[in-house]
């Protein structure tokens, strides 16, 4: 067995290629996904935030950690998607309004669809009239908003308001997650739910359909 804390180096050292021949390695020895994921690769984006914040990184390495995170992410991502069966329900899901950070979304809209639901990925810097706008036309039953900025995660409360004034909120569920946002926040804003992983997300939306979580 490989020493899996150089994935977390490659990472943090925005290695991109040494990421993920790492991952490549570590799937062939039958390691699961989310280990990959949960230990390594999200615990060195967070090194990637302190060091950040110590000015010790600027905006290049982020971007060159985040490309290493996604190459390594492209080989797992399958791996978290099923496939065949009549969907659980359908979800809009986005990073909120002025927010490009996608690392995350993307990892609980492929869980989402691990987990039997149909995802409609609007991408990153969804303004509310969007996110609301498509969950009508597709008949959407949820709304899955991502934030990673304090300065952003207002934005959810302008899809929540923006669902009440389109008449919807009855009909369609508001599940939001990110690095600020918390259950208090979650609660403040009138969500009906809060993920703090992608793996909660599933858990969370599978609830919101009446559905067992299991
Ligand atoms: Co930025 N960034 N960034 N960044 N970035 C943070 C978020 C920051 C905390 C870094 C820091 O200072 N420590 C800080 C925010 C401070 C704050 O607001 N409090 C910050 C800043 C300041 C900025 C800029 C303003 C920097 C600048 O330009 N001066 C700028 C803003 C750009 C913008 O969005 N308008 C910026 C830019 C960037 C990059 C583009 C360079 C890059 C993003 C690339 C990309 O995503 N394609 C980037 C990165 C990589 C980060 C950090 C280092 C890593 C984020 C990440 O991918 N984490 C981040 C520091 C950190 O978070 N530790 C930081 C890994 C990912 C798996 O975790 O996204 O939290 P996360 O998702 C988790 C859970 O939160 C949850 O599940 C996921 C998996 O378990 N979850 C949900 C997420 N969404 C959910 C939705 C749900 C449920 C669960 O719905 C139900």
């Amino acid at each position: 067995m490989q020493d899996l804390s150089k994935l977390f180096d490659a990472v943090v050292s925005g290695d991109a290629t040494t990421a993920r021949t790492l991952t490549e390695l570590a799937l062939a020895e039958n390691v699961e996904p989310l280990t990959l994921v949960n230990k390594f690769m999200a615990p060195a984006m967070d090194e990637v935030g302190r060091r950040f914040e110590r000015c010790d990184y600027f905006v290049p390495e982020l971007l060159l950690s985040a490309r290493a995170m996604k190459a390594a992410l492209e080989l797992i991502r399958p791996l978290l998607t099923a496939s065949g069966t009549e969907p659980v329900g359908r979800v809009v899901i986005g990073t909120v309004k002025g927010d490009l950070h996608d690392i995350g979304k993307n990892l609980v809209a492929a869980m989402l669809e691990g987990g039997g639901f149909e995802v409609i990925d609007l991408g990153v810097n969804v303004p509310p009239e969007k996110f609301v706008g498509t969950a009508q036309e597709r008949n959407a039953h949820i709304i899955s908003m991502s934030a990673l900025l304090t300065t952003t995660m207002l934005s959810m409360r302008g899809t929540i308001d923006a669902l009440k004034t389109a008449g919807l909120r009855d009909r369609i569920k508001v599940l939001v997650g990110g690095a600020p946002i918390t259950q208090r926040f979650a609660d403040e804003i009138g969500a009906d739910g809060y993920g703090a992983s992608a793996v909660d997300a599933v858990a969370l939306a599978r609830k919101a359909m009446g559905v067992p979580v299991t």
